[in-house]
């Protein structure tokens, strides 16, 4: 029998050389097949960092095929014939190389898996959909431990049971079954706010070569308007750079990453965090390598505890969940709206101008860099937008267009669920809210902040004290039965009488406020 010809349709976030679709790919006969199309470039408008890391690790990882042997058609965004989306780009590769089958690993996004489905209809060719082995929780795996034993879907997973779960199914940081140190999380030990004297360790630069440089130019082109700075460039965009970018964070920046998680530094953007989100999901680095490095260092005494299993925790911890829960929970889960929050995005969100300093600082570096740490996108941004009733929609996009390592089915738990509650509890069990004391505790952002944050009213008091509880008043009827937030609830009943005007007076100024100009603007319009 003559042998198969397979083309091997790889997506950006596909970066993987263990990836399912190129298992058994033949280097004499079988084609893999790339494409950048602008339509994923402007279903949401994405930073112009974000799509120039892509397309520069695509043609990247396209060179490296080509080096290993293979044949590789690669269709660039400015090749003449090149139709703008995914099923034009794959019907004319299917005509060019006549395949006896096609074969991907299933997109990571619902909007792109229907998409597979339609071309596996209208293609008249044998179409495999592959399993997506880089997470280490299949779809069913997951399914399996969210339903409950009468089979029904629970109200709200909670991450921690599934973490403990992964751990013995890893072996990650087990000792004959039982979790390294005793405890399954050292969170509790996570929270130190960063002394004065810290020295933050300075990350390498992965200069751009040739092929960036060629995609900086293609996106400042036909990419203006989108938000962001294209430059400087240093993003890591092959498998090898990525690795060294891996050794240097576990090498360099590990062993503070515990101790110094949820800190915040004017200036310092990325403090002790491993900024692998970006590399770990578009594929040029595997969840398990991270975590692999991540435990070596600990069993050789060049980290603590508390810092990898926090580094752990988040990749087969978080990771995992969130991607359980999009595809558990699509598609309502992206018009989720437990709280019914109305309100529009402001204007500053794209602009960065805010005299509001933890915002201020939070956009600015999202806007140079596509990245911001986790607390600055839950404490800061998350925060405000579900203090001020901001429509979880508009969020969404906002988030999903910003950052490098934002695709939908992580994007959008993290938003949906663990910033502004809009799943009702699904995957937090109380809302993240927090007053400007929070911000004032973790960081040094109030220090050089127009307003003053230890003012609870007034035209000086930081926005946040005083949304913080007129986000609770509004949403009391929702929240009253909230077990984790009866304290906090009881002394909103227990409140002067008076302070509550006061507290909806001084929000109704500030939403009505030259600050939130473009939010006026957009209401009215
Ligand atoms: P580190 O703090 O060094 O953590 C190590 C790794 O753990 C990360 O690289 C990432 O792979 C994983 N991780 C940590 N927290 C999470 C989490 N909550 N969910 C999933 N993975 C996690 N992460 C994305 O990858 N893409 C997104 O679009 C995204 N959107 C977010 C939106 C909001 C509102 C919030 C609160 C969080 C979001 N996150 C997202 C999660 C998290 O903030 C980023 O993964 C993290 O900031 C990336 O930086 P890092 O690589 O330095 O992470
Ligand atoms: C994010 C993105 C962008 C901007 N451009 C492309 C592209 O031109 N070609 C491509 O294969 N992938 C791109 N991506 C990533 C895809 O959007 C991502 O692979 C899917 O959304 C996954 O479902
Ligand atoms: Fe942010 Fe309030 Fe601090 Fe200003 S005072 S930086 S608005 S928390």
């Amino acid at each position: 029998m003559a042998k198969e010809k397979v083309l091997r349709f790889l997506l950006g976030d596909q970066l993987s050389r263990g990836l399912s679709s190129l298992d058994g790919a033949a280097r004499d006969r079988d084609v893999i097949f790339m494409a950048e199309v602008s339509a994923e470039a402007t279903s949401v408008k994405h930073h112009k960092k974000k799509i120039a890391f892509l397309f520069s690790a695509m043609r990247h990882f396209a060179e490296d095929l080509r080096g290993e042997g293979f044949t590789v058609d690669y269709l660039r965004l400015d090749d003449e014939d090149n139709p703008g989306d995914f099923g034009g780009a794959l019907a004319q590769a299917v005509d060019r190389h006549k395949p006896d089958r096609v074969v991907m690993t299933e997109p990571s996004e619902l909007r792109v898996l229907e998409a597979a489905e339609n071309w596996r209809e209208e293609l008249a060719v044998e179409f495999d959909i592959l399993t997506d082995h880089r997470f280490l929780a299949s779809h069913e795996e997951f399914v399996s431990w969210a339903t409950t034993d009468s089979g029904e879907q629970p109200k709200s997973l909670r991450m921690e049971y599934f973490y403990r779960e992964m751990r013995r199914r890893t072996g990650y940081l087990m000792t004959d079954g039982e979790p390294e140190g005793g405890q399954w999380n050292f969170d509790a030990d996570n929270r130190k706010s960063l002394p004065d004297s810290i020295t933050v360790p300075v990350r390498p630069k992965f200069e751009p070569d040739q092929i960036t440089r060629d995609v900086m130019d293609l996106v400042a082109d036909r990419f203006e308007t989108h938000f962001g700075d294209l430059e400087p460039f240093d993003y890591p965009v092959t498998r090898k750079d990525a690795e060294a970018y891996l050794d240097w964070f576990v090498g360099e920046a590990l062993a503070g990453f515990g101790d110094w998680q949820d800190a915040m530094k004017q200036g310092e953007p990325l403090l002790f965090h491993s900024h692998l989100s970006s590399l770990i999901n578009c594929g040029l680095l595997d969840p398990r390598e991270c975590c692999e490095r991540g435990e070596k260092a600990y069993r050789d005494g060049a980290a603590p505890l508390n810092a990898v299993e926090g580094f752990i925790r988040q990749i087969i911890g978080w990771r995992e969940f969130v991607r359980g829960v999009y595809w558990l929970k699509m598609p309502d889960y992206a018009s989720a709206n437990a709280l019914d929050a109305r309100r529009p995005l402001p204007e500053f969100f794209w602009s960065g101008e805010t005299v509001m300093n933890c915002l201020g600082q939070a956009i600015a570096e999202t806007k140079a860099n596509a990245y911001a740490h986790h607390i600055q996108r839950l404490m800061v941004i998350g925060n405000f937008c579900l203090l001020a009733g901001i429509d979880p929609r508009q969020v969404q996009e906002w988030f999903l267009v910003v950052y490098a390592d934002a695709y939908e089915w992580v994007e959008m738990p993290n938003v949906v669920g663990m910033a502004l509650f809009a799943d009702g509890g699904f995957v937090a069990s109380k809302p993240y809210a927090a007053s400007g004391s929070y911000i004032n505790k973790m960081s040094d952002y109030c220090s050089s902040c127009r307003y003053d944050v230890k003012q609870k009213a007034g035209e000086n008091a930081c926005p946040f004290n005083y949304l913080y509880w007129n986000f609770l008043s509004e949403n009391e009827e929702s929240l009253r039965n909230n077990h984790r937030m009866g304290l906090i609830m009881g002394s909103l009943g227990k409140m002067k009488p008076g302070r509550l005007d006061e507290i909806r007076t001084d929000s109704l100024r500030f939403f009505d406020s030259d600050e939130m100009q473009g939010w006026q603007d957009q209401a009215a319009g």
